[in-house]
């Protein structure tokens, strides 16, 4: 079906000037349809049903947690046009259309915002930690079981289940080739999977996120205030800290996350800093002590489960990303894993930030 016959199945309004791809996702294809009176403009998204299986229960999470923000977003006298992301059904009823091999999802888009890739300064962290603060805060009270969109997403035992598997399969015979990046992941496991024990114990405990809070998944007014979190393909039950490790794994990050130049990447402390801070201000009365005490070290965790899934997925023939060369997602292993060594160096004045932001 073409692109404008697959638009038309869903109930937008007004009519349909232009539609064209917008911006460069990893995993899902995104378009923006064009209006031409004064209705609003559309963001239409081929799904990627092969990173999200299950895309009707997804959708489903989505429609109900961005329900439950507006109730909360009106009741505080805000713009729920503006503040969570307005799902656009089909002529039929369903919150997408499937076109069999695809998913298709269509949103309103948000006029006059945008989004952001680089934290260039500490205010744009602040104000991030804010917007995901607000965004579990509006969601702690929700109170149905969410769909589990990707199995395991953040969940290391269950991540280094598939690795091992990887590692047995070695489909392209990488194995031998990256020795040196597979000890990387090696040398953590003990260590990861301790601390996902206290989740499995009840110690940390499990909320409604977001669970893909890089910066770009931010949308921002253009006065630089915090609209709302976009892609909430990822939104389902999960750890607070993962949230957080997350979005300081992208805002920190002095280099890009597929930076060939690794002398580039670095946590800067004081965009760290600067993104707990924001974080707490929304959060801090409403986390145990369990999650304060690990909320350093969710930022490590994070960026080790990444450097885990970009190296997982180059040895499986690097399916699940976009690449744009053969060995791109080798390079993005290698970057998230001198910003994971940068984070290490520099935990334990992590540590003393946040305690003292707690306090
Ligand atoms: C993917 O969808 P996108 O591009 O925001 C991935 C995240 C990774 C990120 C790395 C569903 O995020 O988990 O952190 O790439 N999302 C999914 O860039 O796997
Ligand atoms: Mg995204």
């Amino acid at each position: 079906m073409e692109i404008t016959d697959i638009a038309k199945q869903f109930a937008f309004q007004g009519e349909m000037e232009s539609i064209r791809p917008l911006g460069e996702g990893f995993i899902n294809d995104t378009f923006i349809l064009k209006t031409k009176d004064s209705s609003p403009n559309y963001i239409l998204q081929r799904k990627n049903h092969n990173v999200f299986p299950d895309v009707p229960g997804m959708m489903d999470n989505i429609v109900k947690v961005t329900a439950h923000m507006k109730s909360k977003i009106i009741a505080r006298g805000g713009d729920p046009m503006r503040e969570t992301l307005t799902v656009v059904f089909t002529r039929d009823g369903m919150p997408y259309f499937y076109d069999e091999p695809n998913y298709w999802a269509m949103s309103v888009f948000i006029e006059e915002s945008v989004t952001i890739d680089n934290a260039s300064s500490l205010d744009l962290c602040y104000k991030g930690g804010q917007g995901i603060g607000r965004f579990q805060k509006m969601l702690a009270d929700y109170p149905e079981p969410l769909n589990e969109t990707i199995k395991g997403f953040h969940n290391i035992r269950f991540r280094y289940e598939q690795w091992d598997d990887t590692l047995k399969r070695d489909k392209f015979g990488l194995v031998k080739t990256v020795q040196e990046e597979i000890k990387w992941v090696e040398d953590r496991r003990r260590q990861m999977l301790d601390f996902w024990k206290l989740v499995e114990d009840g110690s940390l405990p499990m909320r409604v996120t977001h669970n893909d809070t890089k910066l770009s998944n931010v949308l921002f007014d253009k006065d630089g205030n915090v609209l709302c979190m976009i892609d909430l393909d990822t939104c389902m039950s999960s750890t607070a800290l993962n949230d957080v490790g997350d979005a300081l794994r992208s805002y920190t990050n002095t280099g890009a996350e597929d930076d060939q130049d690794l002398t580039n990447v670095s946590m800067d402390i004081e965009r760290f800093r600067a993104y707990v801070g924001g974080y707490l201000s929304e959060m801090k009365d409403s986390l145990n002590d369990c999650e304060k005490e690990w909320l350093a070290f969710s930022a490590i965790y994070i960026t080790f489960e990444q450097v885990l899934r970009f190296l997982m997925d180059y040895i499986d023939g690097s399916t699940y990303w976009k690449i744009q060369y053969p060995t791109h997602t080798l390079v993005r292993t290698r970057a998230q894993y001198a910003l994971l060594q940068s984070m290490e160096a520099q935990y334990e004045e992590m540590k003393r930030i946040v305690a003292d932001l707690c306090r």
